[in-house]
């Protein structure tokens, strides 16, 4: 596509995109993840990357696990992201099932400050990897999945370096202000989280 600002030229893109099949699959092993990696599914619609959410088990609905990373890559899907708290079966059936790359977010649980997913997700006996973000690292997972897309993808390579822009430029800002108000001053301000 030729001329036009590239703002306009993103919405077209972006209209698009929209219309695609489902690039990124979001898998959960529980509803009680949702909260936490609707973080995933909003970065991903940031990005212009559609994708597709399911709730399922590898424990409570194993069959099911099955048929969604045997006909992942057959319905279009070229990256999977599971979200699992406690164990890394969800991610782990998942990875054993399909050769398109998985993504594992551990997720906190109510005991063992979520390592217990940490761990496990993380040491993926040798032969079937799963790319382990940080526990409830939900987007750091959308991003690593549109990096992986960004190879193929202009769209997504071109939204993808506007996200790092804006994430220097609200570094500088908050140093900047830093600079004028003071540690104690930037505190009083309060609302500084990311
Ligand atoms: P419930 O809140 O439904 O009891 O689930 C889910 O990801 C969730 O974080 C508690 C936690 O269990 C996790 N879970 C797994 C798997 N199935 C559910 N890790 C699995 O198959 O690996």
């Amino acid at each position: 596509m030729t001329g036009g600002r590239i703002e306009d030229r993103l919405s077209q893109e972006e209209e698009k995109s929209l219309s695609r099949m489902p690039l990124v699959g979001i898998i959960l092993g529980s509803d009680s993840d949702l909260e936490v990696m609707a973080e995933t599914a909003r970065t991903l619609a940031s990005l212009g990357v559609e994708y597709e959410v399911t709730i399922a088990s590898a424990h409570r609905h194993p069959e099911t696990v099955t048929a969604y990373a045997r006909g992942a890559e057959e319905r279009g899907l070229q990256v999977i992201i599971a979200g699992a708290g406690m164990a890394a079966h969800l991610p782990g059936v998942v990875a054993a099932q399909t050769n398109l790359p998985v993504i594992g977010v551990p997720l906190l649980g109510k005991t063992l400050s979520g390592q217990d997913a940490l761990y496990s997700i993380v040491q993926m006996p040798p032969g079937v990897p799963v790319a382990t973000v940080a526990i409830n690292g939900a987007r750091n997972a959308a991003l690593l999945a549109a990096q992986i897309l960004a190879r193929s993808d202009g769209l997504v390579r071109e939204k993808l370096v506007q996200y790092r822009r804006r994430l220097s430029e609200e570094t500088r800002k908050k140093n900047e202000r830093l600079q004028e108000l003071g540690i104690e001053g930037y505190l009083r301000e309060g609302d500084h989280d990311r």
